[in-house]
């Protein structure tokens, strides 16, 4: 670690390097410099980003974009650069590294703690996704082909359970039916964007609670953080994925089902904080929220589950069965969302209506 930290211009001499956060995909270490600073370092995951190069090349361009747009210096990531100049760096064993300045008194939240924690995160982003209106989006690479294209997760579903590899899928049969049942309503959004009645925008694509910081103190926003997944795509992937994450009423891995459910009212604090920082979007798309959320949903469930049957090979995983664990809850959602689908329309159409 310390050689691979004084390729990169930190300020001190590094003291400390542990592994630090919740994410699913990238390795990231806390490192502590005498100066003292802080840092992030992160081993990029190039079974999940294939093209580290292009990865990089669309984070440079997209902190460098918001960084010109915001005033605070916490308000957006910020590379480290290497002695080079470089954004990022191959080692020796062929691991690719960054670094970032760690965003110093900041919180980042496993769930929300309060309604008003998860309105300004809908804030955070909202914010985010406005910011990059006007973005070149034809300049971003994708850096994960089709991310939220629901059919074709469908495709992968079916060649995981073709393959079961592991020979899990007998076990799990109820949450395979409750997935293809469902294909038809799942694929809804991604004919719509087809069909170019959705305006494809500069989304972020992963908008989970833990992917943004807020201000320590006051827990207002502060920093959207986790861009690798920053590509075109609709803004009902930014606002459901959200939805999917930070309304539920128990973490993404809970094992006690009953416990599970999507709040309703963090769903109306979500769509306030939402629309009015992200106000340019068309009634069409305003309308396809609650879909977005119940898509991003279903889409995440069916991920979990294919990652169960393919042996664990996609995300992060810290026990036996964490992959389907997290696959129940997010059916167990659906399912909830299903029930909910009315109420969800009515929030959208009240804060419009600036109920
Ligand atoms: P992953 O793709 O694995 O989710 P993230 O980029 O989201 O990786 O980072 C994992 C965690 O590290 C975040 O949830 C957050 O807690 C922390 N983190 C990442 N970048 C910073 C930063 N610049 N400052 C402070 N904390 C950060
Ligand atoms: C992953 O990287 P992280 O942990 O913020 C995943 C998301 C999933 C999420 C589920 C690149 O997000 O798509 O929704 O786990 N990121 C990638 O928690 O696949
Ligand atoms: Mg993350």
């Amino acid at each position: 670690m310390e050689s691979l930290l004084s390729s990169f211009r930190l300020v001190g001499a590094p003291l400390s390097c542990e592994p630090y956060g919740h994410g699913h995909i990238n390795r990231t270490f806390l490192v502590v410099t005498d100066a003292p600073r802080r840092y992030i370092l992160q081993q990029i995951n190039t079974r999940v980003f294939s093209d580290p190069a292009g990865l990089m090349e669309n984070i440079s361009a997209v902190t460098a974009y918001l960084s010109a747009r915001t005033r605070d210096p916490r308000g957006c990531l910020r590379l480290v650069p290497t002695a080079e100049g470089g954004s990022w760096l191959r080692a020796p064993d062929g691991g690719c590294w960054r670094v970032y300045d760690f965003v110093e008194d900041s919180v980042c939240l496993q769930q929300p703690e309060t309604e008003e924690d998860f309105y300004q995160s809908a804030v955070a982003f909202g914010g985010f996704q406005h910011m990059l209106a006007d973005f070149p989006a034809g300049t971003l690479h994708e850096t994960i082909p089709n991310f939220h294209n629901t059919p074709d997760r469908y495709r992968l579903f079916r060649a995981a359970l073709a393959s079961d590899r592991c020979g899990r899928a007998a076990s799990v049969e109820k949450e395979i039916a409750f997935v293809l049942m469902r294909e038809e309503q799942a694929g809804a959004l991604q004919r719509m964007r087809e069909s170019g009645e959705l305006p494809l925008r500069v989304t972020h694509n992963d908008t989970k609670l833990n992917n943004v910081l807020l201000d320590a103190a006051t827990h207002r926003p502060l920093c959207v953080i986790d861009l690798d997944t920053v590509m075109p795509g609709l803004a009902a992937y930014d606002f459901g994925d959200s939805i999917r994450f930070g309304a539920a009423t128990a973490a993404e891995d809970e094992r006690d089902l009953s416990r599970v459910s999507m709040s309703l009212t963090r769903f109306a604090a979500f769509t306030r904080g939402f629309l009015g920082a992200c106000p340019g979007l068309t009634p069409r798309e305003r309308e396809t929220l609650p879909l977005g959320a119940y898509t991003m949903t279903l889409e995440c469930g069916m991920r979990f589950l294919t990652d169960y049957l393919d042996g664990d090979r996609y995300f992060a995983v810290a026990r036996e069965g964490h992959n389907l664990d997290r696959a129940r809850t997010q059916l167990a959602l659906v399912a909830d969302m299903e029930r909910k689908r009315e109420a969800m329309a009515a929030a959208v159409r009240a804060c419009e209506a600036g109920e």
